[in-house]
C-alpha cells in the first residue's frame, strides 16, 4: 500500500472535483467565410475588437480588470518566482502575483473562463489545462521564464549502494509529455491518482518494461519519494510508485512544499524526487542542494515550459502588451 505521509499545505486531490468548462480548443472550428467587406469571419471580428478598444489599449485595460494581479500557485514554485522575475524585467511596477495553489489557480481560470473575462496565471506545459481551455502562453523576449525545460530524477545519496533495485528503476524512468498529459488528465476526470497511474502503466506496458528491465524484485523493502501538489508531479510520481511497488517495493509518497522537496532527499529523509525542473524552474533550489544529492537525469526531455499564461480569447500576445 502506498502510503501518503507529511501532508504539507493544500490536499493534493481538490483539483479533482472541478469541472472544466465545456468549451475546449477543440470545439474551436475554422471559419473560412467572408462577410460584405470581405473579410472572413475572424478578421471582421478582430475589426470589432480594435473599434471598440482602438489599438494596444486592449492589454492595459485587461490590467485594471484583473486588479494588477496575475494568479499564482504556492510562493515556492519556480513559476511564481519567474513571474516576479518577469514584473521586474519588464518593468510591471503596479503588477503583482497573488500566490495559492494549482487547484486554486484552476479554478480561478475556470471562473473567468466561463465568462469570458480576462486572467492572467502561472501557466506550465505539460498540463491538462491546455486541453480543456483553449489558452496561450505569452511572448517572453525577456525570457524571464526561460526556455524548454527538463524534468530530472534526483535521488539520495547513498540510494545506489543501499536500494540497487529502486535506483536502477529510477534511472531508468524517462517518458514523454504525451504519457504525463494521459495522467494527468484522467485525474482531472476524477480518477483516483493510484488508480490513473496504474491505468497508464496497464496500457503502456512495453515502456515500463524498459524501466524495469533487468531489475530485481524486493521484499517489502520501504522507498519515500518527494513531491509537491502540482499536476504534472502528481502524475509522475504516481507513476513511478506504482512500478514500484510492482516491484515489491512499500513506497511512501511525501507530500511537501518545494524547498523540503529538495532538502529532503538532501538530508536522506526522503529517497527520491521525480520532480526536478531544470535548467531554469528550480535553478535556485538545486544549487543549494545538488552536492548533498544525485542527478539522475532527465526524465521528460525539454518538453516542459513555463509562462504567462491567459485564455486566446483575450487580446494579448506578448508580455511587453503589458507594459502601458
Ligand atoms: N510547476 C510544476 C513547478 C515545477 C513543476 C511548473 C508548477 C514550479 O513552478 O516550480
Amino acid at each position: 500500500m502506498i502510503k501518503h505521509w507529511k501532508r504539507m499545505g493544500i490536499a493534493a486531490g481538490l483539483s479533482l472535483s472541478l469541472v472544466a468548462a465545456g468549451c475546449g480548443a477543440d470545439e474551436e472550428e475554422p471559419d473560412t467565410e467572408t462577410d460584405d467587406n470581405g473579410d472572413t469571419e475572424e478578421e471582421a471580428d478582430e475589426d470589432a475588437e480594435a473599434d471598440d478598444e482602438g489599438d494596444g489599449e486592449a492589454a492595459a485595460d485587461y490590467g485594471e480588470d484583473v486588479a494588477h494581479t496575475i494568479v499564482g500557485i504556492d510562493g515556492g514554485s519556480g513559476v511564481v518566482q519567474s513571474t516576479e522575475q518577469a514584473l521586474e524585467d519588464y518593468g510591471l511596477d503596479d503588477w503583482n502575483v497573488q500566490t495559492s495553489s494549482d487547484a486554486a489557480m484552476i479554478q480561478e481560470l475556470e471562473n473567468a473562463y466561463e465568462n469570458e473575462d480576462p486572467v492572467f496565471v502561472t501557466g506550465w506545459t505539460p498540463h491538462w489545462k491546455f486541453q480543456e481551455f483553449d489558452l496561450k502562453i505569452l511572448d517572453d523576449p525577456e525570457l524571464s521564464y526561460g526556455e524548454a525545460e527538463s524534468i530530472h530524477t534526483i535521488a539520495r545519496d547513498g540510494l545506489e549502494d543501499e536500494q540497487p533495485e529502486a535506483y536502477e528503476l529510477l534511472d531508468n524512468f524517462e517518458w514523454e509529455p504525451e504519457d504525463m498529459e494521459e495522467v494527468m488528465l484522467e485525474v482531472q476526470d476524477g480518477v483516483d491518482e493510484t488508480e490513473a497511474a496504474q491505468n497508464w502503466i496497464n496500457e503502456n506496458e512495453d515502456i515500463v518494461s524498459e524501466w524495469t528491465d533487468g531489475v530485481d524484485e524486493v521484499d517489502g523493502e520501504s522507498i519515500s519519494l518527494s513531491y509537491v501538489a502540482w499536476d504534472t508531479e502528481i502524475a509522475s510520481t504516481n507513476v513511478v510508485a506504482q512500478v514500484l511497488e510492482d516491484l515489491g517495493y512499500e513506497v511512501d509518497l511525501n507530500l511537501v512544499e518545494a524547498n523540503f522537496m529538495f532538502s529532503s532527499v538532501a538530508s536522506g529523509d526522503a529517497d527520491a524526487s521525480v520532480a526536478v525542473w531544470l535548467p531554469h524552474t528550480h535553478a535556485d533550489y538545486h544549487e543549494d542542494y545538488e552536492e548533498d544529492y544525485e542527478d539522475l537525469g532527465p526524465n521528460l526531455d525539454e518538453g516542459a515550459q513555463l509562462g504567462l499564461t491567459v485564455p486566446a480569447y483575450m487580446d494579448i500576445e506578448s508580455i511587453e502588451d503589458l507594459q502601458e
